[in-house]
């Protein structure tokens, strides 16, 4: 039976071939890390651009500049001002002009990389700017949060456990995290990776091969992972909310 959360999204009109691909998750989790990765890896054979979003700063273009992985003008910073949610999902003006001015600076590039700021668990990127997504995790955040769920853990292109050398040290059991992560998601792929263990970064190379090969040939039908269920966090009373689209926060 089709998961009514789940909404497919028509694929990217004709003509258009830029794979866009997002990177969300908690913070710290290896975001930025993973896309200079890919950079590294990729950029020799893939035409690559990469924008990134800060809420107040430029902090990871700047970081991803001075790893030299990719040509310092094809990085663009989106300083969001707001929590990345809103950024990628509610209102993805500021991201949809970077990554269009890039595809256009640039022509013809496969592979424009967007990754979110950090957040919690919930952020996902809207279909409206973005083709594929991962969701990023990490083992110092916790053997458990697999388990958690939300629509990147449960839904997202691909689920990525990330530093898995750190797991000896913080007591997580990897083997354990990824399968908690598999049942979660319904069959679809998770990864354990390590940016110094070279076969898991050539699986996530393999993985961006075979959705850029999809997209490029139609394949690929881009999938909305959905918003964050309905909630509200924070001390009873405190009613100074702000709106996220279909669902309402309030601190
Ligand atoms: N041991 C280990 N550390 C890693 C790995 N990947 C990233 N890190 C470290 O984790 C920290 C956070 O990495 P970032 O790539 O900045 O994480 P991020 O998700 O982009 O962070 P925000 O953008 O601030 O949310 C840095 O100190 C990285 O060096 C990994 O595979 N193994
Ligand atoms: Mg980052």
């Amino acid at each position: 039976m089709l998961d009514p959360t789940v909404s497919p999204v028509s694929p990217a009109p004709p003509g258009r071939r830029t794979l866009r691909l997002g990177v969300a998750g908690p913070v710290g989790t290896g975001k930025s890390s993973l896309i200079a990765t890919l950079c590294r890896e990729l950029s020799g054979e893939f035409a690559m651009a990469v924008v990134t979003n800060d809420i107040y700063t430029d902090e990871d273009a700047r970081f991803l500049r001075s790893a030299g992985v990719l040509a310092a003008e094809r990085i663009r910073a989106v300083e969001t001002g707001a929590c990345p949610h809103t950024a990628i999902r509610d209102d993805i003006t500021a991201n949809l002009d970077a990554v269009e001015d890039l595809e256009e600076e640039f022509a013809p590039l496969d592979l424009v990389l967007v990754e979110s700021g950090g957040d919690n668990l919930t952020a996902t990127f809207s279909p409206a700017l973005i083709d594929a997504q991962i969701f990023c995790l990490d083992v110092a955040g916790g053997g458990d949060v697999a388990r958690k769920g939300g629509p990147g853990i449960g839904r997202a292109d691909l689920l990525v456990v990330n530093k898995s050398d750190l797991a000896p040290y913080v007591g997580v059991d990897v083997g354990r995290m990824v399968a908690d992560a598999e049942k979660a998601r319904d069959g679809r792929p998770v990864l354990a990776l390590s940016r110094s263990d070279a076969a898991s970064v050539a699986e996530l190379c393999a993985w961006v091969r075979g959705v850029l090969a999809e997209h490029v040939d139609g394949r690929h039908v881009p999938q909305d992972p959905g918003p964050m269920a309905p909630h509200s966090h924070g001390p009873a009373g405190h009613d100074h909310g702000h709106e996220h689209g279909p669902h309402t926060h309030v601190h």
